[in-house]
C-alpha cells in the first residue's frame, strides 16, 4: 500500500530540489536533472537517519568496526536506498504523477565502480549487512576519480574506456573539507632526544599530501541506521603550494598539485600479477594513514590517552592492501603520540584482524625494500623492528630451525629483498581468516602454514555472503513478490526464512508460478542481450551463464570448449534430443592480461560462427554481454538457470557470484572449489551438478606427471574441439589467432582444462537430461533458493561480530525512523 502523505512529500521535495539545488524549471530538466532531483529528495530521508545514527553512537561511545578496504564496489545507490527506506512504491507513484518513469530515472545513475570484482563487492555487501545488523561502523577507502574502466567490444576484442563516474555529479557524497589530514611521503628519518631525554625518531618527509574525507551514507534495511563510508581524496597541501609560489616557482607549485592529486586518480585494475607500482603503494598508505589519523581524532574527542584504542576500535584489513596500517599505527602511537613500543605493539595487535582472499602466489603483495624505503622510510625501520622481535620469538619457540625463521620473515631475501605484506598483516593481527571453508583449510595447510604452527588460535574461517536486499529483493522483484506471498516479508532481514519455501517445491501450482517468474525474467534479459550484444536469444531455451572477471583459473575457456563440442555434436546429430541452450558470458579482463583478452575474443569468434550456422539455428546461441558490473548484473542473476562455477579446484578462494545465482534459483554446475563446496552441501548434492578433480586429486596428478597431450590423443571429441580452434575454423581461417590457447592447453595446461574436459561434458549432459523435465528442474530450482539462507552476508557479518570483532548491535533511538 502506498503511503499518500509520502507520495506528496516526495513530489514536493523533488520539485524543491529541481528548483533550489539545480535551478531548473520542469520543462528544461534533463534526465540527469530528474535523477539528481529525486536523489536529493531521497537524501533528505537518508540524512535524518544518518544524523540520528551518529548521535546515538556518540552518546553510547560505541565500540566501532573500522573496515579498511582499497575497494568498495557499491553499485547504484538510488534504487537501493529507496528499497531500504521502504519508499520504492511511493517514489514510483510520485514520479508517475509528475509524468516521469521511475525506472528511466534509476537507469540514469552511473555505476560507482570503485572496485575490481569480488573483493570490492564483498566490502559493499558487508557495509550493507553491518548497517542492517545495526553495528557501529566506519568504512574507509579511496575516492578514485576514475573507477574500473568501462568495457567496450570492438570486433570481438575488449577496448577500455575511462570511467568518468563523477562527470554528472554525485548526490550521495558529502565532502568534509574540515576533515583533512596530512600524509607524509618520501624523505628520511632522524633521531633526536625529547624533553625527557628519551630517544625518539622523527620522519622528515620529502612531500606531504592532504587527504580530504568524502562521506557516503550506508543505510540499513528499514531500521533507522545509516552508517558512514568515508572515502579519501588526495589534494595538494596549501603550505607546500605557497612556499613554491613565494619563491616564484609557479609551475613547480602546479606540478606539485597535479602530483598530489594523482594519488587518488585511478583504481588499479587487477592484472595477472600485482606489479610493484610505487603509486599503488602510495595509494594504500595514503588512505590507511588518513583512516588511522581520523580514528585517533575521533577517539581523542573524548579521551586523550590512547591506551584503550583497541577497546574502541576493531579494524578489519580487507586483504593486504591496507596492511601497511600495522606499521602506520605503530608510527602514530610511538613517534607522534609518544607511547612506548611494547604497549603500542600490544594495542596494534589487539586492534587488527586480517582477511585473506587469495592463494594465487602471483597475487600476493610484495614491495621491493628499496622502493618501500624510498616512499616510507620510517615504516621500513618499523617493519625491521617488528621483524627482529618476531624472529626472536620464532627462534625461541623453534630453536635450531633456521629455515623456519627465513620462511616466516617479513622480508623475503630471494630475488632482491621485498616486504611480504601477508606476513606483516599476519604478525600484526589477532585474527586471520579465509573466505570459505576449503580456502581457510588451504591457508592453514599451505600459504600460512608456518603462521598456523605458531599461532593456531588466530585462525578461523568466515565464509563469504551476499546481501539479499540488492541481489534478491532489488534485482528480482518478481521472485521477491512470489516469495513474500508464500512466506511473508521477513526474509530480507532473516534469510533463513527462505526454508519455508521447501514444502512448496512439491506444490504444482507454486512451481508453475515459479517458472512463470523465471520465464518473464528471461524475456527481460533477452531484451538486454539483443540491445547490448546484438544477439537474439530465445527465452524458452536454457539460460546458461558465466559472469565474472575473465581469468585463466576461472576457466571461461573450458566453457567455450563445451560450447564447441556441443555445436559439433548438434551438427552431427540433427535430431538429438537436447534442450535449446543460450550460453551467456560477461566480464572484464585486466587491460594488461593478454590471455584473458584473447579469451574474450574467443567467445566472440565462437559466437559468430555458431549464431550464423543454419544447421544449429534455434538450438544453440552464444553471446557476450559487454561491460559486466553491479548495475548491469541486475537483470542477469534473476534470469539465469545454470550457473557456471568451473574454476580449477583450489584456486577460487570463495566466489560470491555463485551465491547470487543460486539465491535466484539457478542450478550450479561446478567444481569442488571455494564456497561451491558449502553451497552444494546446503542445497543438497542432488540439486547441484558436480564435476572435476579435487584439490587432492590435482596434487596427486601433478605428482604422477600430467600429460595433457595424451588426453587430446585419446579423446576424439576433445580432438575435434581443439583442432577446430587450431585450424582457423573458428577464426575466419586465421590459424594463428587462438594458437596461444591451444599451445598452452597441449603444453603445460596449468589450469587443467583437459583433465576436467570429459567430466565437464558428462555433467553438462546430465544438465540437459534434467532440463528436459521442467517439473523436476523447477523443484531443484526452488530448493536452491530455499536453502541459500546461510549465504546472506548478514550471517557472515554476525560471525565476524562474534568471533573477530566482539561488537554488539546499537539500535537507533527514535521510533519514527522504523521505516
Ligand atoms: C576475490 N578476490 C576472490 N581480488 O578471487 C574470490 O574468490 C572471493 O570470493 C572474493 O575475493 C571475496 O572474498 C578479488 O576479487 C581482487 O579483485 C584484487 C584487487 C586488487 C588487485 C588484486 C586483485
Amino acid at each position: 500500500m502506498t503511503d499518500r502523505t509520502m507520495v506528496e512529500a516526495v513530489k514536493k521535495e523533488f520539485k524543491e530540489a529541481l528548483f533550489a539545488a539545480l535551478g531548473r524549471f520542469p520543462e528544461a530538466a534533463t534526465p540527469n536533472d530528474r535523477y539528481l532531483a529525486l536523489s536529493l529528495a531521497v537524501r533528505r530521508h537518508v540524512m535524518r537517519r544518518w544524523v540520528r545514527t551518529g548521535e546515538t553512537y556518540w552518546k553510547n561511545a560505541s565500540r566501532t568496526v573500522c573496515y579498511l578496504s582499497a575497494e568498495f564496489l557499491l553499485g547504484p545507490h538510488l534504487a537501493n536506498n529507496l528499497l531500504n527506506l521502504g519508499l520504492r512504491e511511493e517514489a514510483g507513484q510520485a514520479m508517475s504523477e509528475l509524468g516521469y518513469d521511475l525506472d528511466a530515472i534509476l537507469a540514469q545513475e552511473e555505476e560507482p565502480g570503485l572496485g575490481n570484482g569480488g573483493l570490492g563487492r564483498l566490502a559493499a555487501c558487508y557495509m550493507d549487512s553491518l548497517a542492517t545488523l545495526q553495528i557501529p561502523t566506519l568504512g574507509y577507502g579511496i575516492r578514485y576519480e576514475f573507477g574500473i574502466f568501462d568495457q567496450l567490444i570492438r570486433d570481438g576484442w575488449q577496448v577500455e574506456k575511462t570511467d568518468k563516474w563523477l562527470a554528472l555529479g554525485n548526490p550521495w557524497e558529502t565532502p568534509r573539507p574540515e576533515i583533512v589530514f596530512d600524509v607524509p611521503l618520501g624523505g628520511h628519518t632522524e633521531g633526536y632526544q625529547d624533553e625527557e631525554g628519551r630517544f625518539r625518531v622523527r620522519w622528515v618527509p620529502e612531500r606531504v599530501v592532504r587527504g580530504v574525507g568524502y562521506d557516503v551514507p550506508i543505510l540499513g534495511y528499514r531500521n533507522g541506521t545509516a552508517n558512514l563510508l568515508r572515502l579519501w581524496k588526495a589534494e595538494a597541501t596549501e603550505s607546500f603550494d605557497f612556499e613554491a609560489f613565494n619563491q616564484g616557482d609557479y609551475w613547480g607549485a602546479v606540478d606539485q598539485k597535479v602530483d598530489s592529486e594523482n594519488i587518488t586518480k585511478v583504481l588499479y585494475p587487477n592484472d595477472e600479477r600485482v606489479r610493484g607500482k610505487q603509486l599503488r603503494l602510495e595509494q594504500q598508505f595514503f588512505f590507511v594513514s588518513c583512516a588511522l589519523q581520523d580514528m585517533i581524532r575521533i577517539y581523542q574527542q573524548r579521551k586523550k590517552d590512547l591506551s584503550s584504542f583497541h577497546e574502541k576500535y576493531a579494524i578489519q584489513l580487507n586483504d593486504t592492501h591496507p596492511a601497511v596500517g600495522v606499521a602506520e599505527l605503530m608510527r602514530l602511537l610511538v613517534d607522534v603520540h609518544g607511547m612506548g613500543w611494547d604497549e603500542a605493539w600490544e594495542i596494534t595487535r589487539r586492534t587488527f584482524a586480517y582477511t585473506n582472499h587469495t592463494l594465487l602466489p602471483e597475487a600476493l603483495e610484495k614491495w621491493k625494500v628499496e622502493m618501500f624505503g624510498a616512499v616510507l622510510p620510517r615504516h621500513l625501520e618499523i617493519v625491521y623492528e617488528i621483524n627482529r622481535r618476531f624472529l626472536d620469538e620464532v627462534r625461541r619457540r623453534f630453536p635450531g630451525e633456521g629455515s623456519r625463521a627465513a620462511r616466516l620473515s617479513l622480508i623475503e631475501e630471494t630475488g632482491g629483498r621485498s616486504v611480504r605484506m601477508a606476513h606483516l598483516a599476519s604478525v600484526g593481527s589477532h585474527r586471520i581468516n579465509g573466505v570459505a571453508a576449503l580456502h581457510s583449510e588451504l591457508l592453514k595447510a599451505d600459504l600460512l602454514r608456518d603462521f598456523h604452527d605458531l599461532w593456531p588460535e588466530k585462525f578461523l574461517n568466515v565464509t563469504n555472503g551476499v546481501t539479499p536486499r540488492r541481489f534478491l529483493a532489488l534485482a528480482n522483484p518478481r521472485l521477491a513478490a512470489l516469495v513474500t506471498e508464500a512466506i511473508g516479508d521477513g526474509w530480507p532481514k532473516d534469510l533463513e526464512r527462505l526454508r519455508g519455501l521447501e514444502p512448496l517445491a512439491e506444490d504444482g501450482a507454486f512451481r508453475a508460478k515459479w517458472r512463470a517468474v523465471k520465464r518473464a525474467n528471461k524475456a527481460d534479459l533477452a531484451g538486454v542481450v539483443q540491445a547490448r550484444a546484438g544477439v537474439e536469444c530465445d527465452p524458452d531455451s536454457l539460460f546458461d551463464v558465466q559472469v565474472k572477471r575473465i581469468h585463466e583459473y576461472k576457466r571461461q575457456h573450458l566453457n567455450v570448449l563445451h560450447v564447441i563440442a556441443l555445436w559439433q555434436r548438434l551438427r552431427r546429430q540433427k535430431k538429438a534430443k537436447a534442450p535449446a541452450r543460450t550460453v551467456l558470458f560477461g566480464g572484464k579482463a585486466a587491460p594488461g592480461y593478454r590471455m584473458a583478452k584473447l579469451m574474450i575474443k574467443l567467445v566472440h569468434s565462437v559466437a559468430e560462427v555458431v549464431n550464423a550456422d543454419s544447421v544449429t539455428r534455434g538450438r544453440l546461441r552464444v553471446a557476450f554481454i559487454p561491460d559486466y558490473n553491479v548495475k548491469n548484473c541486475m537483470p542477469i542473476f534473476p534470469a539465469a538457470e545454470l550457473s557456471e562455477q568451473i574454476s580449477t579446484a583450489g584456486k577460487e578462494a570463495s566466489g560470491t557470484g555463485n551465491m547470487k545465482f543460486a539465491m535466484n534459483g539457478a542450478l550450479t554446475i561446478g567444481t569442488l572449489d571455494g564456497a561451491n563446496v558449502e553451497i552444494r552441501e546446503a542445497v543438497g548434492k542432488e540439486n547441484f551438478f558436480l564435476f572435476g578433480l579435487t584439490v587432492g586429486e590435482i596434487q596427486a596428478l601433478r605428482a604422477r606427471g600430467y600429460r595433457p597431450r595424451d588426453l587430446y590423443e585419446g579423446d576424439p571429441v576433445l580432438r575435434d574441439v581443439l583442432d577446430a580452434l587450431a585450424d582457423g575454423a573458428l577464426s575466419g581461417g586465421d590459424a594463428s589467432l587462438f594458437r596461444p590457447i591451444v599451445d598452452q592447453l597441449l603444453g603445460e595446461d596449468p589450469w587443467l582444462l583437459l583433465a576436467d574436459f570429459r567430466p565437464y561434458l558428462e555433467s553438462q549432459a546430465e544438465v540437459e537430461r534434467a532440463y528436459l523435465d521442467p517439473e523436476h528442474w523447477t523443484r531443484m530450482s526452488i530448493l536452491n533458493t530455499a536453502r541459500m539462507g546461510r549465504f546472506s552476508s548478514d550471517r557472515s557479518i554476525a560471525e565476524y561480530c562474534r568471533d573477530v570483532w566482539r561488537v554488539t548491535p546499537v539500535p537507533i533511538e527514535g521510533s519514527d525512523l522504523e521505516s
